[in-house]
């Protein structure tokens, strides 16, 4: 024989009207004793209502966002008899009496052998429940046992994704899948300790915007390099006043061809240069850190700026390509880069990189090596500045330059000889024919 039970909302301390924050169930689930059937929801605090009955839902009589007060029915429940517990059994023997007689209201007429019984939940206030503002995470108790479980501490859960920000147990699970994968980020593992995190809404309106996926790997990647790279910049200037003299003449005889040349496919030329001079710029460290890698090939990356991110396409062997050939396939490389047309294989084995930034402007910037290389060239905007020649000031285009490297790798002797090495090639771009 089975038994229709009539879950009520039970004596909640004279407060009348409270709000149904989540149901958790719906009809058809069998729940038991203790299990959280809805959360309820005052201007202080979030109630947990159990179901006093183990069984099976039959129908939910109230939805989120409804108000509801002490005696109200807030779902049915068929239990058979010896399932249910029975905390004060000759009530409701009185109960079902009653009910027989005079069924509830709004509760549709069971069966004839089903008495009902009304059985008024034990409510659990959740006392420690704060909204988020005041610094606590705002979730309920079921909620912090399961994060308590998977050894997640509520409290760097910010926001959650249930109503007014209350944490759900999907919002634990999420946070668990972000530490896994972005460990890296996190500083998880390595000692260093979590930024904590700010409830920015407090201090006005916000729009919260996912990072995108190359956003996302970027930021990783970044970060490991930041930790696992001891990373010295040493700036320099060239004087690049004929090279720019000379770089005009040939766009002018290239404007035709489509083909553009900017200053930078002489960067390339010049740092190309450097790197045969100074062979342990074309290199990588093994991944224990035993041993330096020299490679005997040239591919340069070259940081691209695109409305996703920051991407850095390679140029493969560019120590054979003309400066018309590689202002070619510089600009068919930022295009497809613009377009996310690159292909991964476009964006792999360079031995070194330049981040130029010189088309936009800046004096001077720390770029970060883009490892497992072991240096990178950043390169910002040319300007006229006055320069001594031993008798005079003479106006010079001088074009500043930042060289980060790996200091594991590189002595800083030989970080400033590379720089200087490069400011005398782009000085002077016939010693490039040498
Ligand atoms: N000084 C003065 N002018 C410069 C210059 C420099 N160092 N570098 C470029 N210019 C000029 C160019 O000659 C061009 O002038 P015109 O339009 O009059 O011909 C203009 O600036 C724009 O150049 P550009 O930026 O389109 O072309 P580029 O070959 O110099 O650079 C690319 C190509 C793809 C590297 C660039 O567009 C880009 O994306 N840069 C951003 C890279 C970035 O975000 N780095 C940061 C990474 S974090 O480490």
């Amino acid at each position: 024989m089975s038994f229709i039970i009539e879950l009520k909302i039970p004596d909640i301390g004279n407060v009348a009207d409270v709000e149904v924050a989540e149901v958790l169930v719906q009809p058809g689930d069998v729940v038991e004793v203790e299990q959280t059937i809805l959360v309820l929801e005052t201007d202080k605090a979030t109630m947990d209502l159990p179901s006093t009955a183990a069984g099976t839902i039959q129908e939910i009589k109230v939805k989120v966002g409804d108000q509801v007060s002490e005696g109200s029915v807030v779902a049915t429940l068929s239990s058979a008899e010896d399932q249910a517990t029975a905390p004060v059994e000759e009530e409701e023997k009185k109960e079902a009496q009653e009910q027989e007689t005079k069924p509830a209201e709004s509760v549709p007429e069971p069966p004839k052998e089903e008495p009902i019984k009304e059985v008024p939940a034990k409510i659990e206030p959740a006392p420690e429940v704060a909204t988020s503002t005041a610094g606590k995470a705002h979730a309920t108790p079921a909620v912090r046992l399961f994060a308590r479980e998977l050894g997640v501490d509520i409290s760097k859960i910010q926001k959650g994704s249930g109503r007014k920000g209350r944490i759900l147990k999907e919002d634990v699970k999420n946070f668990v899948k972000k530490v896994m994968s972005e460990g890296a980020v996190s500083g998880a593992g390595t000692g260093i300790p979590a930024l904590p995190a700010v409830d920015f809404s407090k201090f006005g309106e916000i729009d919260e915007q996912p990072l995108n996926k190359i956003k996302r790997l970027t930021g990783k990647n970044l970060i490991s390099v930041w930790l696992n790279l001891p990373m010295v910049t040493q700036h320099d200037e060239a004087d690049i006043t004929e090279m720019e003299a000379f770089r005009k003449t040939l766009n002018a005889e290239q404007k035709d061809k489509g083909v553009k040349i900017t200053p930078l496919v002489f960067i390339i030329k010049a740092l190309l240069a450097a790197m045969r001079d100074y062979p342990q710029f074309n290199t990588s460290l093994s991944a224990d850190g035993e041993k330096l890698i020299y490679k005997k090939y040239f591919n340069i990356g070259i940081a691209v700026d695109t409305p996703n991110g920051l991407v850095v396409p390679v140029i493969k062997n560019a120590d054979q390509k003309s400066i018309i050939e590689l202002a070619k396939e510089m600009g068919e490389l930022s295009e497809k880069a613009r377009q996310g047309k690159l292909m991964p294989a476009d964006m792999q084995g360079g031995c070194m990189t330049i981040s130029s930034l010189g088309g936009i402007g800046g004096t001077a910037f720390t770029p970060i090596v883009n490892a497992p290389e072991v240096a990178i060239l950043g390169v910002t905007r040319a300007s006229m500045k006055p320069v001594w020649n031993g008798q005079e000031f003479i106006p010079r285009l001088m074009l500043p330059l930042d060289l980060t490297y790996d200091h594991r790798v590189i002595d800083g002797a030989d970080g400033v000889r590379f720089v200087v090495t490069i400011t005398r090639y782009l000085g002077d771009i016939r010693r490039l024919l040498l």
